[in-house]
């Protein structure tokens, strides 16, 4: 900066004037100290604090970015490896396997985040029981809360929902006897398109004759009071659920054709939940969590019309695939 004065002087002499004016000369300190930060800023150098912590937080954001890209990408092309994965590698026993998120949040972000699971829960479970009477106390003891799947035939013999509910029920309630449900169920309730092409209930309900006849499948969370107090009155709860357990207030239903089904996933809602199968046949795909693949094994059971399946969807994989000619339509809920 020493140059200011001679820089200064050079100007004067090539516009003719010999020298700065005095007052000119007393503005150089300001001058050069102007310059100063000017260059400074230009190096980055203006507040040396600040521009080091942005520095920080930009390389700190990088990797935060890098590690969710590469987490994503593990899961993708190395299907056993979730973030409990390496809990699991790490501690050996998992912390808590009670996550206190009740969201069934985005897929993919709900597997790599999700806590691991203690595999003494699967250690010895190699398939699905199947039970024909099962009693709240049996139930109680062995599956209620032991994540071990089970599976009851004809649990829904009594239910008036086998002979009422199908597509067209479900069509003329939503969209006749209660028009603003579709509404309700749009923005307060979740909704499974899975891998057709429909981007909400009312979509589903109102598609052709050919496209119903062609391969589809979805799901959805049923939030409508009215539609709610109709669906209850064709159901109730299964008989064998713990004594003073309470079933969710949330139904959800599931529906499509031979041929397609959920695709396998795991959930993060805290709670067990039943299933009944009120038409159609339906095979059931489980696999252990990530972290006890080798450990513990995969199975498949199959659910006819009247069963009931009881599965702790927060640890096992499952994924389902509809068998035969009918039209598969299920409901279910969870229980504490
Ligand atoms: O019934 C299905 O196809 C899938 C159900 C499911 O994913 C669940 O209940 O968590
Ligand atoms: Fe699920």
């Amino acid at each position: 900066m020493a140059n200011v004065a001679e820089d200064l002087q050079k100007l004067y002499d090539e516009i003719g004037r010999l020298k700065p004016t005095e007052g000119e000369m007393k503005l150089l300190p300001d001058l050069e100290r102007l310059l100063e930060v000017s260059a400074s800023a230009r190096d980055c150098k203006s507040t040396p604090t600040a521009s080091t912590t942005s520095k920080r937080c930009l390389i700190l954001a990088f990797l935060v970015a890098c590690s969710a890209v590469l987490a994503y990408c593990l899961t993708a092309f190395f299907p056993h490896f979730t973030v409990a994965s390496i809990h699991a590698l790490g501690y050996g026993e998992p912390e808590n396997p009670n996550s206190p998120c009740f969201l069934r949040g985005p897929a993919k972000m709900t597997e790599i985040f999700r806590s691991p699971v203690d595999c003494s829960v699967c250690r010895n479970v190699t398939r699905v029981d199947i039970s024909r009477d099962m009693s709240v106390e049996q139930f109680t003891k062995n599956y209620a809360y032991t994540s071990r799947p089970l599976v009851v035939r004809g649990a829904l013999r009594d239910w008036t929902a086998s002979k009422v509910f199908s597509f067209d029920f479900l069509r003329h309630l939503y969209l006749d006897e209660f028009p603003g449900s579709l509404d309700v169920v749009a923005e307060h309730c979740q909704f499974f398109k899975y891998k057709t092409e429909f981007a909400n209930l009312r979509d589903v309900l109102t598609m052709s004759k050919e496209r119903f006849n062609q391969t589809w499948y979805v799901g959805w969370s049923n939030c409508d009071v009215s539609v709610a107090t109709v669906l209850r009155d064709h159901y109730t709860p299964p008989t064998f659920l713990p004594a003073g357990s309470a079933s969710s207030r949330l139904d959800w239903i599931f529906m499509g054709r031979s041929g397609n089904g959920a695709n396998i996933h795991i959930d993060n809602v805290g709670k067990p939940s039943w299933q009944a199968q009120i038409k159609g046949t339906k095979v059931w795909t489980l696999e252990p969590p990530r972290e006890c693949h080798f450990e513990c094994a995969s199975m498949e059971v199959t659910v006819y019309p009247n069963d009931i399946i009881v599965l702790d969807t927060d640890t096992w994989y499952h994924g389902t695939t509809i068998l035969g000619d009918e039209i598969s339509i299920t409901i279910g809920s969870e229980y504490d």
